[in-house]
């Protein structure tokens, strides 16, 4: 019989172990397990109110991932360029209100990380479904871009792709599975990463999706 050799999803998520991905970027596997419960409704909440979208980048792809936002400032892209708004543009309206488990969750995950003091004003959620894809970027609309960014992944594995500080710099794959929390600031605050195209599959609690909250302190809108 024929069979495919697949380490990433052999890999088992092995809760309470942390891999460093640089000096100051660390994975923290299963760290959200405790919170899934209590993250899921409150998502779904959110997902009423501020129902997902595939927004326009400036250079006028749309993308594969349907993003939405909770908390006092939201990321967003059309064609004039990515932003931080306090607002849904689909709607004028406030994002909605960050969940208090999202909050105590992206704290803990910061202080586990050595990043005292983290008070999130946005969270970017991100859904993919098989297929779904999110080019290699950095993160650097944030006004203080001396916060970390706390990011849990929910549901589906991905294969996260690390870099470096310059776009050319070789790359390594970071299987992220349900549970797992990525948390990086420092040095590492500005190194590209990206998700490779989602594998089909079918989460247990998820079904055939990923979910990822991005949680970051985005500062004074622009
Ligand atoms: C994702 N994450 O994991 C996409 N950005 O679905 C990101 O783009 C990301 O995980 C900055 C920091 C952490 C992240
Ligand atoms: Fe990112």
């Amino acid at each position: 019989m024929a069979y495919t050799l697949d380490l990433f999803a052999a890999e088992p998520t092995t809760p309470g172990e942390r891999q460093a991905l640089g000096n100051q970027a660390w994975l923290l596997r299963g760290f959200a397990l405790p919170w899934a419960e209590q993250l899921l409704p409150a998502l779904l909440q959110v997902r009423q109110q501020a129902p997902l979208r595939h927004l326009v980048t400036p250079g006028g792809f749309t993308m594969s991932v349907g993003m939405t936002n909770c908390g006092p400032l939201g990321w967003t892209s059309d064609r004039r360029g990515y932003r931080y708004s306090p607002v849904d543009p689909n709607t004028g309206r406030a994002w909605p209100a960050m969940p208090g488990a999202f909050l105590a969750l992206a704290q803990a995950a910061a202080r586990e990380a050595g990043f005292e003091g983290f008070a999130p004003d946005a969270c970017l959620v991100n859904h993919y479904r098989p297929g779904s894809r999110l080019t290699l970027h950095q993160d650097r609309d944030e006004h203080d871009l001396s916060a970390p960014i706390v990011s849990v992944s929910l549901g589906l594995p991905a294969v996260f792709q690390w870099g470096g500080l310059a776009r050319g710099d070789r790359t390594v794959k970071v299987p992220l599975q349900h549970g797992d929390v990525v948390v990086w600031g420092g040095e590492d605050r500005l190194r590209y990463h990206g998700v490779l195209p989602l594998k089909e599959g079918e989460h247990p609690r998820l079904g055939p999706r990923r979910v990822n909250l991005t949680f970051r302190q985005a500062g004074a809108p622009r």
